[in-house]
């Protein structure tokens, strides 16, 4: 592309694992979904870089008790009782709720059974949680990855607005521009469902890396990249192949490619693997008003408005580099 097509890196000051990569202190805020599982899996696999502090559960793909249960069931999976699953916010900040069950199911996991997990949620709110923590933490210390509706960073820092001194940066996946919506042909489905929310977060000053459609739809599984996962020969391989097998059928036949999207796993991939993917650091708006763009992220990819840049948008990344790392951290796992 560009010369001002930058490579995503590592921030130079920050602790390095064993093998390379960046140490996160992390917090996942998520609403699962197919893809939240598998991007579940994939982070709770990865303990030596990601220190995942806990998971925050939202209403988005399907309503909140079944997105904290599914939470839950991805906790038990992945054999990591020591994470606590906090529950947040059941509803947008004000929109309508909607959901995607067409897409997840109604469960909001496609292609395995669900079951009551062994564990229960944490004590306490998701939005108490982030700002207790948020509050307590060093400066500029955590990172917090959010795979659904932004709705429960919009409340903590619309509660307690100082939180943004703990927070490294947001890596979150929503947003269309090339690439057209999937919720609208305007607006992804993350923004989508709570455009408000997302506008707060994105003018919180905090650093921002957001993956969008752009991205996502250029990261597609494929008959092969599926096998490769059953063959690895372990329940999460069967699991997360299982769950794929199902959830890219709707996206192959709706948009006409040769495989499906795996949306927010590319979250943990950059968080992993940062030099995997390619962005452009721009000035990105919501659009909030009633109306045809409602839940569009407008990109001012050319910086024609002299806007400061809030945002780096992901616009490419290797497609193969991450199928071998998700490939590589579902082994670990039982
Ligand atoms: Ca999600």
């Amino acid at each position: 592309m560009t010369a001002s097509f930058i490579a995503s890196k590592a921030h130079a000051a920050d602790a390095t694992a064993p093998g390379g990569g960046t140490v996160h202190t992390l917090i996942i805020d998520t609403d699962p979904g197919a893809d939240d599982v598998i991007a579940l899996l994939f982070a709770m696999a990865s303990p030596e870089q990601l220190k995942i502090q806990a998971l925050t559960t939202v209403a988005g793909n399907v309503p909140l008790a079944k997105t904290s249960r599914n939470a839950r069931l991805a906790r038990e999976w992945a054999g990591r009782p020591d994470i606590p699953v906090y529950a947040g916010a059941p509803r947008p900040l004000l929109r309508t709720p909607i959901h995607a069950a067409d897409i997840h199911g109604s469960e909001g996991i496609t292609g395995v059974k669900v079951h009551a997990p062994s564990q229960p949620l944490a004590d306490g709110n998701a939005v108490d949680y982030l700002i207790r923590t948020l509050r307590a933490a060093p400066e500029k210390s955590v990172t917090l990855a959010m795979l659904g509706p932004e709705t429960n960073l919009a409340l903590a820092l619309t509660q307690a607005p100082d939180i943004t001194r703990g927070l490294r940066e947001l890596v979150l996946m929503g947003g269309a521009h090339f690439n057209g919506g999937n919720i609208t042909p305007t607006a992804e489905f993350n923004v989508f469902a709570d455009p408000h929310a997302a506008e707060i977060v994105l003018k919180s000053g905090v650093p921002i890396t957001m993956l969008p459609l752009d991205l996502t739809h250029k990261v597609l599984t494929s008959p092969e990249r599926i096998a490769t996962l059953r063959g690895i020969g372990n329940q999460a391989g069967r699991t997360v192949a299982d769950i794929l097998d199902a959830y890219v059928q709707h996206d192959m036949q709706y948009y006409g490619l040769t495989g499906g999207p795996v949306h927010d796993a590319t979250v943990v991939a950059y968080l992993l693997q940062p030099s995997l993917f390619k962005g452009r650091k721009v000035n990105v708006e919501v659009d909030s008003r009633e109306g045809l763009g409602f839940g569009q992220t407008v990109v001012d990819w050319y910086g024609g408005l002299k806007k400061p840049a809030n945002v780096t948008w992901i616009a490419e990344g290797d497609a193969q580099g991450f199928f071998d790392l998700l490939t590589q951290r579902i082994a670990r796992l039982l």
